[in-house]
């Protein structure tokens, strides 16, 4: 059968728009695929709720593909295990508590096992501003394209609806900025203000970003390395154990969230 290269196009433009209306009303929208994003993805998209996920970069995995210094092996203690084999990864053990994965299947694992669970991933997508209720609460996202971004067009963004947002954009915690912003140093951290990230020390930093990814402003949580930056805790390095923990935590929260809120209906 001969091939069509207008039904190619077709195609594409057909399923992308029908994918992209779809993700006008959300439940859940994450920004950054990093892995703490990703398992955040897999774990809320796993409950059947609709969630979808924008990466400013054309690949998703931030930060893991790299390893340590591009030596592409992460290290991972034993309480992450538990999630790590969610997503069907070889690990080795290296000595007590310290295992090491391959950072390239690792990201390409989470990608598959959330995308398959029914997380929808938007690349290529940047969020420069929220979208917010009367009283000032969180309730979707404002997006443009990264090369609208990268080449400073005047172009204006659309809107997304989510009951939640996630701050999942690592080290530049580019949500929570955008609430200093606009609306100030309203944070649910001691100061309103985001309290900065310290310098390394991964047994420090592994204990409390769980803890830390949580909600920080209305309807808006973070998890990854921003809820250390946020919460004013330790970085960790090529650690990803508490990466997992922390994806994990907050789709934990928001999920109980979303339950309380059907039953509230
Ligand atoms: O940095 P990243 O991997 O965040 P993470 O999931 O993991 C942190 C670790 O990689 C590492 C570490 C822990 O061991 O210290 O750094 O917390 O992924 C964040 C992703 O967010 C995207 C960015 O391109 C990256 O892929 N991102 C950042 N800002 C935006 C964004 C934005 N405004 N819009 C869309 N994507």
């Amino acid at each position: 059968m001969p091939l069509d290269d207008l039904i190619v196009s077709r195609a594409i433009i057909d399923e992308y728009h029908t994918t992209l209306v779809d993700a006008l009303n959300m439940d859940v929208a994450i920004v950054g695929g990093g892995p703490a994003g990703l398992v955040a993805g897999y774990y809320l998209a796993k409950q059947g709720y609709k969630v979808s996920l924008f990466e400013r970069k054309l690949s998703i995995g931030g930060g893991m593909w790299g390893g340590g210094i591009m030596f592409n092996k992460i290290v991972l203690q034993e309480d992450a295990l538990k999630v790590l084999n969610e997503f069907n990864v070889r690990v080795k053990k290296y000595r007590d508590n310290y295992y090491v994965a391959d950072s390239v299947e690792t990201v390409g694992a989470l990608i598959y096992h959330a995308t398959q669970a029914g997380l929808q991933i938007f690349n290529c997508m940047s969020i420069e501003d929220v979208k917010i209720t009367a009283d000032d609460a969180v309730c979707g996202l404002v997006v443009n394209w990264t090369s609208v971004e990268l080449t400073n067009m005047h172009v204006d963004p659309i809107t997304f609806g989510a009951k939640f947002v996630i701050d999942a954009t690592g080290h530049s915690c580019d949500m929570a900025n955008i609430i200093l912003k606009r609306i100030g140093k309203v944070l649910f951290t001691p100061t309103g203000d985001i309290m900065g990230e310290g310098s390394m020390n991964a047994e420090l930093a592994e204990k409390v970003v769980a803890e830390n990814s949580r909600e920080i402003y209305k309807n808006l949580y973070v998890t990854g390395m921003a809820a250390n930056a946020i919460w004013g805790s330790k970085r960790m390095g090529p650690i990803f154990g508490g990466m997992l923990l922390s994806g994990k935590k907050v789709a934990d929260d928001i999920s109980a969230r979303l339950a309380q809120e059907a039953v509230n209906a």
